[in-house]
């Protein structure tokens, strides 16, 4: 057990800045091409416009030791591939029974959660929403706005990120651009 010296970060709410931030993730489109529904129109974009770009994560790193509390915030940037909203990769957490919290800090966010039993959720948020991702619920976050959508997220050390459950079935649901609006509708890739 380390002996963790008390902190304090300053958030810039509007670009989820951290004055201490351990370490910074950017997800471009590369990253992430097969996870988009639009297989094709991500890799045209990729080669005629590059690589743009998706999100970007920054945060305070701790001991992975029980009662430590990771936080971090993540920007998602406004756009869609091919109708289908910026998003994140998405995970499960590694430890299925770890929870978390996201609270909205800018723009207009969609919180997608589904189950391994086939339970699916969303949950819209805007700057001071609280959103709990409880136990057992992968998670993933959609920008549906038109300016950065940005969300600080806190979680307990142990829970550990499983990408690799979403990389290989997907997610149940899309989050589409239609008639202007976000719509949630059934993903028919979902394995
Ligand atoms: C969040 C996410 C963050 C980025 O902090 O890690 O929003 O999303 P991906 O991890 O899916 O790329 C969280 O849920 N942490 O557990
Ligand atoms: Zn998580």
């Amino acid at each position: 057990m380390t002996l963790t010296a008390p902190s304090k970060t300053e958030v810039d709410f509007a670009s989820g800045a951290l004055s201490r931030a351990d370490y910074s993730i950017q997800r471009r489109l590369s990253d992430m091409t097969a996870m988009y529904a639009d297989r094709d129109e991500a890799a045209r974009i990729l080669a005629q416009e590059g690589d743009r770009l998706i999100y970007e994560v920054q945060g305070v790193e701790l001991p992975v030791e029980e009662g430590q509390i990771p936080h971090c915030t993540t920007r998602i940037l406004p756009g869609a591939i091919g109708g289908e909203f910026h998003m994140t990769k998405g995970h499960y957490h590694a430890r299925r029974e770890q929870g978390e919290v996201y609270f909205g800090l800018a723009g207009r966010g969609l919180l997608l959660l589904q189950t391994e039993d086939g339970a699916t959720s969303e949950i819209e948020m805007v700057a001071g929403s609280a959103a709990y991702v409880p136990p057992y619920w992968a998670h993933r976050t959609v920008n549906i706005g038109a300016e950065d959508f940005v969300f600080f997220s806190v979680w307990e050390a142990r829970a550990g990120h499983d990408y690799g459950t979403i990389e290989r079935d997907g997610f149940r649901k899309l989050v589409l651009l239609r008639e202007g609006r976000a719509a949630v509708v059934d993903n028919p890739r979902y394995a």
